[in-house]
């Protein structure tokens, strides 16, 4: 039995027997058999079942968002917003589904022509820090472009992919179109990945098991979208508003407890604003709200378990500038952190996965791209400054998937999101998504 926890509390909430290989199975084949009759549907009825979806979710927004934060531990304002962009995400793909479409080409003696195949059952394995919202990331262009699926949550996160599996039902999309396996990585997943009947998986997870599973998709030749860990920087030049870019740096490195593959958790600060960027990043971090995660002002809840505390108390060491106050008692707890720190640093050099922030002085344009590339990771970070020029400059120069601009945000529905180097490649949301679950056909017919 796999025992759902909540994390504030450390209550058992739910209890869950775990599938096994044999039930791994059994979905590929439902999704397989299921395959003909989806591919079949028009798009426009494909659309329809997923705008039906859509609104179920918006109908279902608030219990959804207290199944998240109970199972999570997150904020529910946060998740509140997150069920909010569930149903932004499938009603984006519901407006896609016509609109990524072949094309003809220019050929000699005939007609040539290029058609978006849909790739069969493809399998979706996400993690534990943000469920429901990657859950949907992936459903919504698979079955857009007319998958079927077997969708695997992360053991301690189970419970919004169940409820979103009943919400597919609801909405009317024939049964074994979408299929929710809840079991072990090692097992469960694995054997999605080795299928010979699962022709991609979709990841999101550590660079670690990433790795594995790009190795043991290699015996079958699988597709793979690859959404790995992260070291983002945020790079505050000594010409920023240092007002704003600090009074928003907590957050983007605290965020869902920092347990967020885009948390800004290197702060690269130009040497001349550094003394002062550190008083006003400080006194922001003492204003961030740890606390009961249904309380709607709390801004930070605890992290996922404790084994993941352990972990990431293991890399507080160095000079702690600020470390803030969490709840007595039950929940796993773990204050935010900053960590003044050289980039060479274990904390500025490992994704941590908690509210735990290296801050790291850089000497000019140069050093700050220097610094910011000098990570095996690519996926997000942020450039603060008023010269527009320097930010187009450095926003090209840095290698990473996602970046913003005097901001901290990494994530829209109608917009690219994924890795550079070891955070993964593959898109994940906007129309970029659907050429990850579709195969492009080309078609000659000789007219001559
Ligand atoms: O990730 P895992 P976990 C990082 C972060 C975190 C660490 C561990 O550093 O501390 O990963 O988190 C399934 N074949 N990120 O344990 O282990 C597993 O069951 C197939 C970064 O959650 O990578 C789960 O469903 N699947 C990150 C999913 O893979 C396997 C998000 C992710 O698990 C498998 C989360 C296998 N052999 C963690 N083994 C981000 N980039 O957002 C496990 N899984």
């Amino acid at each position: 039995m796999n025992q759902v926890l909540n994390p504030a509390t450390e209550e058992t909430i739910a209890e869950l027997p775990e599938a096994t290989v044999e039930e791994a199975d059994r979905a590929v084949a439902a999704a397989k058999a299921a395959f003909p009759a989806w591919r079949a549907v028009s798009p426009p009825d494909r659309g329809r079942l997923l705008r039906r979806l859509a609104t179920l979710v918006e109908e279902t927004s608030e219990e959804l968002a207290q199944l998240e934060t109970s199972n999570v531990g997150k904020p529910i304002s946060d998740s509140r917003a997150e069920a909010t962009m569930v149903a932004d995400v499938f009603h984006f793909y519901a407006g896609a589904v016509d609109k990524h479409h072949g094309e003809t080409i220019p050929v000699s003696g005939g007609i040539d022509m290029t058609f978006r195949e849909p790739l069969g059952v493809v399998g979706l394995i996400t993690p534990w820090n943000f469920p429901m919202n990657i859950a949907s990331w992936k459903l919504g262009p698979s079955l857009a472009c007319g998958n079927t699926v077997v969708l695997k949550p992360a053991e301690l996160t189970p419970l919004s992919a169940i409820r979103l599996g009943e919400l597919v039902l609801e909405a009317g999309i024939p049964e074994g179109v979408v299929n929710v396996v809840v079991g072990p990585g090692r097992t469960v997943g694995q054997r999605l990945v080795e299928h010979r009947d699962v022709a991609k998986i979709g990841f999101t997870g550590s660079t670690e098991i990433g790795r594995g599973v790009m190795q043991a998709a290699a015996g079958t030749i699988k597709r793979v979208t690859l959404e790995l860990g992260g070291k983002s920087a945020n790079v505050v030049f000594a010409d920023a508003d240092l007002e704003r870019a600090a009074a928003s740096a907590p957050s983007a490195a605290f965020g869902n407890a920092g347990q967020d593959c885009c948390a800004r958790s290197r702060i690269l600060v130009e040497r001349s604003a550094y003394d002062r960027f550190l008083d006003l990043l400080v006194e922001a971090a003492g204003g961030l709200r740890v606390g009961d995660p249904r309380d709607e002002s709390t801004e930070m809840g605890p992290l996922i378990s404790a084994e993941h505390r352990e972990r990431v108390s293991s890399y507080v060491n160095g000079n702690v500038v600020f470390s803030g106050n969490v709840p007595n008692g039950s929940g796993f707890w773990f204050p935010p952190m900053l960590v003044e720190a050289s980039n060479d640093d274990r904390v500025a050099r490992e994704e941590v996965f908690g509210p735990v922030a290296a801050v790291i002085p850089f000497e000019g344009e140069e050093e700050a791209v220097r610094l910011a590339n000098d990570t095996p990771y690519g996926l997000s970070g942020s450039i603060w400054t008023e010269d527009g020029a320097r930010a187009l400059r450095v926003a090209r120069a840095i290698d990473s998937g996602v970046l913003s601009v005097n901001s901290n945000t990494s994530v829209r529905v109608s917009t690219p999101f994924g890795g550079f180097k070891q955070s993964g490649f593959g898109r994940e949301l906007g129309l970029h998504a659907l050429d990850g679950y579709s195969e492009v056909k080309n078609l000659y017919i000789a007219t001559g």
